[in-house]
């Protein structure tokens, strides 16, 4: 956190402890936590996320934004509970569920844990290898799969991811740069529940990561700063640096550009967004809704748990 040398909070006038030049001001540590309720309250209100009615089903990872969105939902009085997936990828997975574990046995929260290798029989690096596909898609596949079914096993109305106006931001910049028009008109922070598949939201969508990596620092939340290892060469990165050297020049487009899409343009999209793909049925293997006789998921699962093991370093290895 970098609050300017004796600057001051833009509230209380105490002693600030972070700028943020998007809001043109600089804030306390007890002021910006508030600043941070205020911008969750606006988009769960404004975008009609959920209420206190419903049971939220929160993706954990164990870095900062899955933590800070649990915390935060839980400070302002939702039911939620976590899910962790372990992927195996090596010690990234191993630590990333400890961190997880002790935040919600810390706070005596419900966290669900699967484990892909021992409930599937596969791990992310070996589906990656197996279908000749980046981690990436396999680990995205997988855990889109398993947080619906968990959702709608569990009685969950809705599943909470942890994406941040930066990952948003990104995506939007990736999708307008090919004009998938498809794409834009899902991209939105509520998908309603359909065919089978339960509500997502993403709460965090008004905060940086810089925010709600401030977030967990101030509330003292440990979290895994070590990105995914296999997230190297994903191009969101570099869309990511894109924005930000834009952000710096112009502090607030990274906003602009992402909310005012939401507000003025995805209306317009909205016919490409209702229209359903091929009919939907249940999979002949698990039951979750698919187009094909066999869904992905578990077309996936008996090609990765055929494949003998890697090992993430040989992965990483292999990929130089
Ligand atoms: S965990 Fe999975 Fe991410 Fe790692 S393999 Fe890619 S998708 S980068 S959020
Ligand atoms: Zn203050
Ligand atoms: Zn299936």
């Amino acid at each position: 956190m970098s609050g300017n040398v004796g600057s001051k909070c833009r509230t209380c006038r105490e002693p600030a402890i972070i700028d943020l030049a998007r809001h043109n001001a600089n804030f306390c540590a007890e002021h910006f936590l508030e600043l941070c309720r205020r911008q969750v309250t606006k988009a769960i209100e404004k975008y009609e996320m959920f209420d206190r009615d419903d049971r939220i089903l929160v993706a954990v990872s164990g870095g900062k934004d899955s933590l800070a969105v649990w915390d935060l939902l839980i400070e302002l009085g939702y039911q939620a509970d976590g899910l962790y997936v372990g992927l195996g990828i090596g010690e990234y997975s191993d630590v990333s569920g400890e961190y997880a574990q002790r935040f919600a046995d810390e706070r005596g929260l419900r966290l669900i844990t699967i484990s892909l290798r021992g409930e599937y029989g596969y791990d992310i690096p070996t589906a990656s290898k197996a279908t000749r596909r980046v981690p990436c898609s396999a680990c995205g596949l997988s855990k889109r799969h398993l947080f619906d079914k968990a959702a709608l096993d569990g009685g969950y109305t809705a599943v909470v991811t942890g994406h941040n106006l930066d990952d948003e931001a990104a995506v939007l910049l990736g999708n307008t740069m090919r004009w998938e028009i498809d794409y834009l008109a899902r991209q939105l922070p509520v998908l309603p529940a359909r065919n089978g598949f339960p509500k997502k939201v993403k709460p965090l969508v008004r905060l940086t990561e810089r925010e709600t990596a401030a977030w967990c620092i101030v509330r003292g939340i440990d979290y895994l700063v070590d990105e995914c290892p296999m997230a190297a060469g994903n191009r969101h990165l570099g869309y990511k640096d894109t924005l930000n050297a834009m952000e710096a020049q112009s502090p607030g487009s990274k906003a602009a550009f992402y909310l005012n899409f939401i507000d003025r343009m995805a209306p317009l999209l909205a016919d490409h967004a209702t229209v359903e793909r091929e009919s939907v049925h249940a999979c002949s293997e698990c039951g979750a809704p698919t187009s094909g006789d066999v869904c992905a998921f578990c077309r996936l699962v008996a090609t990765a748990s055929a494949h003998e093991p890697v090992s993430v370093p040989m992965m990483l290895k292999g990929r130089r």
